[in-house]
């Protein structure tokens, strides 16, 4: 293998996204907490990843599980302290893992110390930290809704004035228009820098500047600009990974957010094929069968448009979607298969792979009996309004189970203990029942887990650098149930091949790789032309010089 060239350390990097609420639990208050974090190191170092991305940790009232900071420059309790913080930094080091922290920018929590001053008085310092609009009780501003259902405008009587709030009443969107707000938040990401992380996931970057009176919420006209001062004035001092999370991104504007020359983020974190089964133009909870060849070629666009021109992360899962083995794969009969399948799919392109805690296990949904068992205040407000809507109940709880984000927000699995091992108090969200099979104690003692695979897969990228810098081209496009691509560098040619499907599928191109080195296969025996249920594999032949 050649040398690296020169490339920023995390072009190889493997991301481990843990959120921290259902993580480990160390105090057996029923909530994962940091000193769990540490406790678990090992088990991270041992799958190979190079970064955490830690969920938020900071004070928070919690009404959206830490994404409505009250103060971002100390930690919860339940989470445990500053102190805690410094160590897991320093532990994760030790084991050359870098933590990043999850920086929520377009809004605060409204027990925040700014919005509490803001609220005081329109002649307060703090008032223009948000975005106000003055106006009379019940004539809002305009009709725009928050993310969390009901309007983006919460009235508040004394200052006879409304505020502006894309996600729920207690995240109170800041107003990026103000300078001194842009530099608060500059000092404080320069103060977590000298603390040791090893970068930043911005949350919603792509909505914080917003024009609510043209009702502009995502990409608004000067977002770059205070991406590019933000970047100028913090991250560009470090060498750090730094990821903007946007769901309006497309092929063009992630080229600015990810440019090569640095001037935004490492790279952008966007949703164009998670945003796929569901009915066009609806919400995620209308459901609708994965297009499977729409898929592939989304998928492609990608790899081709950022191909030197930007980097993309490479994700099925996070914390606000479903499981993806339950979701495109089979989690009864197939799980083992279906999950390393769909692995492989993923990690062979171009980008930076990553994890969410419990995928590299096959983690699956959760079906809890009734709506009681949730937690998330996005599904409770869903049910709610869907119920006075009229809908059929039994409709919104199939909703609820494809598609809620407290699938991905149970307890990690960590053995066959009482609550998984994940607490010894009661857990703040049950455990899904299925921990008695699926659990990391028992993968990582099975060479054919899910686990270990994952494991392959993470140490694969550091050996391979095709990963890296290898040209993408899709094959077999139409086909409705092979995925197959190549990625070929000047030091040979790597082929992914990949049944998406539950039946045997035929794939003839396999006849010209009979020779090819076998990277990773989720069966045993050889790959021929007809591929088993779920049967992926990575085939890599070497160039001639
Ligand atoms: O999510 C962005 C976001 O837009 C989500 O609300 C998304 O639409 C929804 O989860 C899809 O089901 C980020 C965080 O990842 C999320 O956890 C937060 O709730 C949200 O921002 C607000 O900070």
């Amino acid at each position: 293998m050649t040398e690296k060239k020169n490339l920023p350390w995390w072009k190889d990097a493997v991301v481990y996204q843990i959120y921290p609420k259902s993580f480990q639990d160390s105090d057996g208050d029923g909530i994962g907490d940091i000193r769990g974090i540490i406790s678990r190191l090992d088990y991270l170092a041992d799958l190979g990843i190079d970064a955490v991305w830690l969920s938020p940790v900071y004070c928070s009232p919690q009404d959206d599980n830490g994404y409505d900071i009250s103060d971002y420059q100390d930690i919860d309790p339940m989470f445990g302290t500053l102190a805690d913080m410094e160590e897991l930094i320093a532990e994760a080091k030790k084991r050359n893992i870098r933590i990043i922290m999850d920086l929520v920018l377009n809004h605060t929590s409204d027990e925040h110390r700014w919005f509490l001053e803001a609220k005081k008085s329109r002649e307060n310092p703090y008032h223009d930290y948000y975005v106000w609009r003055d106006g009379a009780e019940g004539e809002l501003p305009n009709d725009m809704k928050a993310s969390f259902g009901g309007p983006a405008w919460e009235w508040v009587p004394e200052l006879k004035q409304y505020y502006f709030h894309q996600f729920s009443v207690k995240q109170p969107d800041l107003n990026w228009e103000n300078p001194k707000v842009r530099r608060e938040i500059y000092d404080m990401i320069l103060w977590w820098m000298d603390k040791g992380v090893g970068g930043f996931r911005l949350d919603v970057i792509d909505q914080v500047a917003k024009e609510p009176d043209r009702k502009i919420t995502n990409n608004g006209p000067r977002l770059h600009e205070f991406l590019q001062e933000m970047s100028r004035e913090t991250f560009q001092k470090g060498d750090l990974i730094t990821v903007g999370e946007a769901w309006g991104a497309n092929t063009e504007n992630a080229k600015l957010y990810s440019s090569p020359d640095g001037s935004e983020f490492s790279m952008v974190f966007q949703f164009e094929h998670m945003m796929l089964d569901q009915q066009p133009g609806k919400e995620k909870w209308d459901l609708a069968p994965l297009p499977f060849v729409k898929l592939k070629q989304c998928m492609a666009k990608w790899q081709r448009e950022l191909y030197g021109r930007g980097w993309n992360s490479l994700f099925m899962d996070n914390h606000d979607l479903p499981r993806i083995v339950s979701r495109w794969g089979d989690d009864k009969e197939y799980r083992e298969e279906s999950a390393k399948m769909l692995a492989t799919v993923f990690h062979g392109m171009q980008g930076t792979p990553y994890i969410y805690q419990g995928e590299e296990l096959g983690m699956t949904n959760v079906k809890f009996e009734d709506i009681t068992h949730y937690r998330d205040i996005e599904t409770l407000n869903l049910y709610r309004e869907r119920l006075e809507n009229g809908y059929d109940p039994d409709d919104v709880m199939r909703s609820v189970y494809a598609k809620s984000r407290d699938n991905a927000r149970t307890p990690m699995q960590w053995s066959a203990e009482k609550n998984a091992g994940f607490t010894d108090g009661t857990p703040w969200i049950e455990v899904n029942p299925n921990y008695i099979e699926i659990n990391a104690d028992s993968e990582r003692r099975d060479p054919d887990s899910v686990f270990s695979y994952y494991r392959t897969l993470t140490h694969l990228r550091k050996e391979y650098p095709v990963f890296i810098d290898g040209k993408f081209e899709l094959l077999m496009e139409e086909d409705e149930q092979i995925f197959a691509y190549t990625r070929t560098s000047s030091e040979g040619e790597m082929l992914v091949c990949a049944n998406f499907s539950g039946e045997p599928a035929k794939c003839p191109l396999i006849s010209g790789w009979k020779d090819a080195r076998e990277l990773i296969h989720n069966y045993h025996g050889d790959v021929t032309e007809e591929l088993r249920p779920y049967e992926a594999v990575m085939l890599w032949k070497a160039g001639e010089n």
